[in-house]
Parts: C-alpha cells; sequence; structure tokens
C-alpha cells in the first residue's frame, strides 16, 4: 500500500489539498493568501488616493485597478533587489509585492521629500526603488523598454566580465555599485496601446537577436485611453504578431487569475534564467476605473461592456476563489480586508504630514554631485611619445588627425576600463567574426573608420554592431549605464539623431534628476556632424547643437582639433555625467589642427574655452569647423588692417566657458558669436543674450553673428558655399564690427 510522504513545504492544510488533487500550481495556501492581500492592498491604495485627490490633497492619481493580479503573480516568481525591473504605471501590485510600502508609494501621492523615488519630482506610480532594483520610470509609453534591454545586456556581459564590476577609484566607477547575479532576469511590462510604440519592436529585435533573459509582460486591458485595442494590434492580438520572434518562450493568459498567471510566469521566467531566451506574458485584465483621474470611460464605452469587465474583477474573483476552495472564510477575508485598511490609515496619516522639498533643492542632480568634469582633476598635460632621434636625429613625433586620435584615446580607455563597451551602426570591424578570425578581411570600423581595429582587439561581445536603429542604440545604453556600464555609441550621422530624441529629451538626461540621485546612467553618445563637405547636402551636412544644449542633464562637447578631441573625449567617458560629444566630420581629417597622441591620461576639462588667437580688438566666439574659418579672417584682417581679433574656441558648449568670454569682451569691447548652424534660434543666440544682458556697459557695439542662413543645406557646392558660412563671410563680419 503506498503511504503518502508529507512535503516538508506545506502545512498540514495544503498537505490536504494537494491530496484532492488541488496544487494550485503549487502555490500554498499561505502564498495565495498573501497573493490576495498584496492584490487588496494595491486596490485599496488607489481607492484611498482617489479620495485624497478629490480632496485636493494629492495632484495626480493612476490606478492599477484591474492589473492586480499580474503584479502578485509576477512578484512570486521573480526576487526584489537581485532581478531587474522596469515595471510601468500599473505595477502597483508588483511594486507592494516586492517589498515596497504603501507609506513610500504615498509620500510620492503627497509629492514629500522623503518620497524614495523621486523626492517629490515625478507623478505618483512612478516606480523607483533603489534596494528592489525597481529602476526609475518616467511617463512616455515605452521608452522603458529599450533600456530593459540595455540592463539585461549589462547582466550578461557582467557575468562574462566579472572583474569589470569592480570598483575603481579616480573615475565615474568610484560611484557606482555594480552587482550582478549570474542568472537574473530583467522584468518589463507595457500596455497593449505601448506595443505600437516602434521602441517596442526594436526591443524585441534585440531581446530576440541576443536571447536575452528578459520577461515582457503585456497589460492588455483592451484601451489605450480611449483607443481599443482592435485600432492598435492588426487582428486584435499581439500574441499572434509577436510568435514569429526567434526563441521566445510565449504565453498567453488570463491576467485577472493570479494562479493561472502565476504558472505562466513561472514557466517564462525558468526559461529566461536557464539562458534560452528571452519570454513574453500577454495577460488579459480590465480596466474598471477608466484610464486616470483625469478621464471617464462611460463616454466611450457602453455599460454592457463595462458590466461584462466587472464580471472578471481579479480583487473579487480572488476573494470568491478563496472561500471557494476553503482557504480563507469570510471572516478570514473580513480580518484580512480589515489589517490592510488599518495599515492604510496608518500610511496616510504620515504621509499627509510628511515635509515638502525644499525649493533651494530643485538644482540638485541635473548632473552628478560626486564629480565635476570642469575640475583639476580632468586636467592633465599631455605626454607626446619621445622624439625619434635614431635616424636623421631632427624627427619629431608625426602628427596625426582627428580621427587617428580618436580612435587611440577609445583604444586605450578600452585597455583601462573594462566597463566600456561600443556600439553602433557599421562600428564593428566584421559582425562574422569568422572572416575576421581567419583573416579574409581588414574590416570595416565605423563609417568614418573612427573604431577600425577595435571589436579585433577588444573582442565582439565589447564591440559590435546594432541594428540600424537609433533609439535602440541610445535605449540599451542608457540600460548599460544605468547598471555601471560605460557605453560610448555612435550615432553615425548628426541628421539622423532624431529616432533617438525620446531617450535623449525624455530619459538618458533625466535619470538622475528624476530620481533624486537613486539611479545615474553616465555614458558617451559619439556623433559625426556638419557639413562643408562639398555634396553632403541637407541628410548629411546638419548641425543642431542647440537642441541639445536645452536640454538639462547632458553634456554637450564639440572639439575643432585634434588634441582637443583626445582630451575631451577622456574626460567624456571618465566623468559621471552623460554626453554628447560631436565630431565634425570635416575635422576628421584636415590638416589644420593635427597633433602626435597625447598618451594615455590626457583630459581637457569641460568647460574651458581656448584662446586660439589672441587679440585687442574685437573678440570672436566660435566652435567646431568654423575655428579654421575664423582664424584665416583673423590673420587676414590683421594682415590687411592690422586689426587684432581675439577668437575663441568654446570646445564645450555644455558648460560653457563664461569667464574667458568675459574676460575677452571686457578687453576688447566688441563680439562677433559664430556658428555653423542656421541662424535663427541657434546656440550664438544664448551667448549673444548673455553678453547683451551681462557686459552690456562694456561693449562699443551691438553683439553680432554670423551663422548659416536659414534655409536647409544644399548638394550643388555653390550652393552649399552660399548657404554655409565661409572665412570671406567672418572677415567680413569682423571688419564691419571693429569700424563699427
Ligand atoms: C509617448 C507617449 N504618448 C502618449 C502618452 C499619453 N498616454 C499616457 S497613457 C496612454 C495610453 C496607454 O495605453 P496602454 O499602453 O494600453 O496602457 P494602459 O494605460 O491601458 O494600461 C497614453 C496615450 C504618453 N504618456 N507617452
Ligand atoms: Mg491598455
Amino acid at each position: 500500500m503506498a503511504t503518502t510522504k508529507t512535503d516538508p513545504k506545506l502545512g498540514v492544510a495544503d498537505e490536504r489539498l494537494k491530496r484532492a488533487g488541488k496544487t494550485y500550481q503549487g502555490l500554498t495556501r499561505q502564498q495565495l493568501i498573501d497573493a490576495y492581500r498584496v492584490m487588496y492592498t494595491s486596490r485599496r491604495i488607489d481607492d484611498r488616493e482617489i479620495l485624497l485627490k478629490r480632496q485636493q490633497k494629492i495632484y495626480f492619481q493612476m490606478s492599477s485597478a484591474g492589473h492586480e493580479a499580474i503584479g502578485a503573480a509576477a512578484a512570486m516568481t521573480l526576487k526584489a533587489g537581485y532581478d531587474w525591473f522596469y515595471p510601468y504605471y500599473r505595477d502597483r501590485a508588483l511594486c507592494l509585492a516586492l517589498g515596497a510600502t504603501p507609506y513610500e508609494m504615498l509620500l510620492q501621492a503627497v509629492g514629500a521629500a522623503d518620497d524614495p523615488s523621486s523626492g517629490g519630482r515625478q507623478m505618483p506610480s512612478h516606480w523607483a526603488y533603489n534596494k528592489l532594483n525597481i529602476v526609475t520610470q518616467s511617463s512616455p509609453t515605452g521608452s522603458q523598454i529599450l533600456q530593459a534591454i540595455g540592463c539585461a545586456e549589462a547582466g550578461v556581459y557582467l557575468a562574462r566580465h566579472a572583474e569589470a564590476a569592480k570598483k575603481f577609484d579616480g573615475d565615474y566607477r568610484q560611484y557606482k555599485d555594480v552587482t550582478f547575479r549570474g542568472d537574473e532576469v530583467t522584468y518589463v511590462s507595457l500596455g497593449d496601446g505601448t506595443t505600437s510604440e516602434g521602441e517596442f519592436w526594436e526591443s524585441l529585435n534585440t531581446a530576440s537577436n541576443s536571447r536575452l533573459p528578459v520577461v515582457y509582460c503585456i497589460e492588455d486591458n483592451e484601451y489605450a485611453i480611449s483607443v481599443p485595442v482592435e485600432v492598435q494590434t492588426p487582428g486584435g492580438n499581439i500574441s499572434r504578431l509577436v510568435a514569429g520572434f526567434p526563441d521566445f518562450h510565449f504565453e498567453e493568459v488570463d491576467g485577472t487569475d493570479p494562479v493561472a498567471t502565476y504558472a505562466a510566469f513561472r514557466r517564462s521566467v525558468e526559461y529566461c534564467r536557464a539562458r534560452k531566451g528571452p519570454s513574453l506574458i500577454h495577460a488579459h485584465v480590465i480596466r474598471p476605473y477608466s484610464h486616470s483621474l483625469s478621464d471617464d470611460e462611460r463616454l466611450y464605452r457602453p455599460d454592457l461592456e463595462r458590466q461584462r469587465d466587472a464580471a472578471r474583477d481579479p480583487i473579487t474573483r480572488t476573494q470568491m476563489f478563496l472561500i471557494r476552495e476553503g482557504i480563507l472564510d469570510e471572516k478570514g477575508i473580513n480580518q484580512l480586508e480589515k489589517q490592510v485598511e488599518d495599515e492604510l490609515q496608518i500610511a496616510v496619516d504620515r504621509a499627509l504630514e510628511a515635509r515638502p522639498p525644499q525649493p533651494e533643492s530643485i538644482e540638485l542632480y541635473v548632473y552628478s554631485p560626486y564629480l565635476d568634469p570642469t575640475s583639476a582633476a580632468f586636467d592633465s598635460q599631455p605626454a607626446f611619445p619621445r622624439v625619434d632621434v635614431s635616424n636623421d636625429g631632427k624627427k619629431a613625433p608625426a602628427p596625426k588627425t582627428m580621427a587617428d586620435l580618436i580612435n587611440s584615446t577609445l583604444r586605450d580607455e578600452m585597455k583601462r576600463d573594462e566597463r566600456m563597451v561600443i556600439f553602433g551602426e557599421d562600428v564593428a570591424d566584421c559582425s562574422r567574426e569568422e572572416y575576421l578570425k581567419q583573416k579574409l578581411i581588414k574590416g570595416k570600423g565605423g563609417v568614418f573608420k573612427l573604431t577600425a581595429g577595435l571589436q579585433a582587439e577588444f573582442g565582439s561581445d565589447r564591440v559590435f554592431n546594432s541594428p540600424l536603429a537609433e533609439a535602440n542604440i541610445v535605449g540599451r545604453a542608457t540600460g548599460m549605464a544605468t547598471r555601471g556600464l560605460k557605453p560610448v555609441v555612435e550615432i553615425q550621422f548628426f541628421d539622423y539623431i532624431w529616432p533617438a530624441m525620446l531617450q535623449l529629451r525624455d530619459e538618458l538626461p533625466v535619470i538622475r534628476w528624476r530620481s533624486n540621485n537613486a539611479f545615474s546612467s553616465p555614458l558617451v553618445i559619439r556623433v559625426a556632424i556638419g557639413g562643408y563637405l562639398t555634396g553632403g547636402a541637407i541628410y548629411h551636412s546638419q548641425c543642431g547643437e542647440s537642441i541639445f544644449t536645452h536640454i538639462p542633464g547632458l553634456r554637450v562637447i564639440f572639439p575643432s582639433n585634434a588634441l582637443d578631441a583626445a582630451g575631451l573625449l577622456r574626460t567624456a567617458i571618465r566623468c559621471d555625467d552623460p554626453v554628447l560629444f560631436l565630431e565634425h566630420k570635416r575635422l576628421y581629417r584636415e590638416a589644420y589642427g593635427r597633433s602626435p597622441y597625447p598618451g594615455p591620461d590626457y583630459m581637457v576639462p569641460f568647460g574651458k574655452a581656448k584662446i586660439v588667437n589672441p587679440g585687442t580688438d574685437l573678440t570672436v566666439i566660435t566652435y567646431g569647423a568654423v575655428v579654421p574659418r575664423a582664424l584665416q579672417a583673423a590673420q587676414r584682417l590683421e594682415r590687411e588692417h592690422q586689426i587684432k581679433a581675439e577668437l575663441i574656441d568654446l570646445r564645450s558648449l555644455n558648460p560653457f566657458d563664461w569667464e574667458t568670454i568675459a574676460a575677452s569682451v571686457k578687453k576688447t569691447n566688441r563680439v562677433l558669436v559664430a556658428y555653423e548652424d542656421t541662424l535663427s534660434w541657434g546656440y550664438g543666440a544664448e551667448i549673444s543674450a548673455r553678453i547683451a544682458e551681462h557686459l552690456f556697459e562694456h561693449l562699443d557695439a551691438p553683439v553680432r553673428r554670423v551663422a548659416a542662413k536659414d534655409t536647409f543645406v544644399a548638394y550643388q557646392p555653390i550652393l552649399e558655399d552660399a548657404i554655409l558660412p565661409q572665412a570671406q563671410d567672418l572677415y567680413r563680419g569682423m571688419k564691419q564690427l571693429a569700424e563699427f
């Protein structure tokens, strides 16, 4: 006769259920009760917040109602502070189950200084809990997905390069605790409407191609505000559309049933932990409370449809389930709910008493509070190679182009910092590695060859090609940097940076500020910029740096010569802020501004201009490819008219060197701002405004600007010459100013 063994993990009551054939996918009674507690707590926080909003004690509300079973189920398969989480705003139950408290959530609702997610900077339901690995989230739908991909890639990378996780004093690594687990997974969630965002599809591409341990959860409540799912998703079912992506594990489940959802998560998470590939859970849920408090769904959903949804409410369903299965009786349910209510009341009372943040704190954490890239720590002398005197006794070290020195700087930094990875379009020597290994080909290394030889030297997991998708590049890099890697990515042409604009405006530069310094993503984006190419035309000649200097939190650098490019790039890589590093294509191989390699530690601090030509009669403020043109004009002016123009190369656009500008203008009393971008609303407008505002009494003439015409750069060289500022235009502008 068979004897029944008792499973030590199960209690007597569980054992009884198991014998009756009711295993609930392996969940114990206590786990089911705990799941209900989390779900009920989540719903009641929403209800309390709605009340508080109506009483004008909080300023916004976004509910997770109808989605609670997903969070409760997911948290039973994922580990807080071990796995990584990129949730969206309807994941309150998940965050509670992982360890966030109702009080912490309410602190965000009231906008308290002690709100651990943002210190009063973000709306409620924008979760961020550093200790739990719940990464700061934002409001744009879908912008978290590519970052989750980068986060998962970082985990995989660190498992292969464990040394890279070590602390290192003297650069950004000193301030970043890096942890990883060999079998960690990354959770990312989104709504049904959000699957229409291009970034979702860009993420599937990389998750599938790199078989990343990412668990997607699509919380399908059939609406995106008022737009129903069939408008977003051809055929109305996202599972059918994504089914062709290789190496994914797919689940489609009733997301209002915590037991079935748990089972779907368990299988999906196991698949990812075993490193078989990514998984995607499509969970069908309901949205009983309209989109948000600003929306009234009765305007676009008839009662019949809403009643049909209500019959699937996960809270009542789970409550009925617990009673029906004899796991809790009505008294037990009442007790649990009362306990939740009592705890919530205490949390609400405390949160309403919480102190608000101080207005003086608003500028804190726009940039790293730890490392100042304008400081002396980033100022070092060049160490040029020793002069080779063995042959003719006279040889000086060979001057190199800007392209050469950027390549050498990247190489030396890759050697120095194992956290550094390089990717972008065409940056690898050859994606088909075997060709490289068999030495069948030389390798490409970038359309401008700036990354040539780096994949061959450092391997394909440190230097690799991205898909042709700019948001993919910047979004993934941001996720990697959040984990502590240092991606130095390339955008092939400035003209094509725009698909990444959401990441560049709403994500990367905001992460530190919006999380109140709980998260940061220091990285470098190298971008080939500018015209004067003869034939570059509209789409290979654009500037537009002022669009980025307008973004707080982003450093913007624009060198004009090889030596500065090397020194500034090194500062960009070692510093603790995100940097947009603009490289002028025309200057890559120009004879102007060549230099021998200044050695592996040469750095130029940000925010320090260089006086290229000293002068006393007028000041010319410029940067980038206008520098050599302005120098030519200044030399002619002196030659022909003995007028001495002081030429300032800003080098760094944000921060910029006000001191050097002010000292020069006070000396010359005349100033011209010159830039390659279109004249109106450009970078020079801000510089001119500041000079007019702060140096008015030192001016003997109005501030002048020389820049491109307010049009596009044309293909025909005659037109290009007429559109972009030439040495002749600069000469004329300087002369007129001197004569004013
Ligand atoms: C990029 C972007 N566009 C528009 C919005 C405004 N918006 C906020 S939520 C939302 C609907 C999202 O629907 P879905 O993804 O289905 O998630 P749900 O709210 O239904 O859970 C919209 C349009 C936004 N936040 N971000
Ligand atoms: Mg939806």
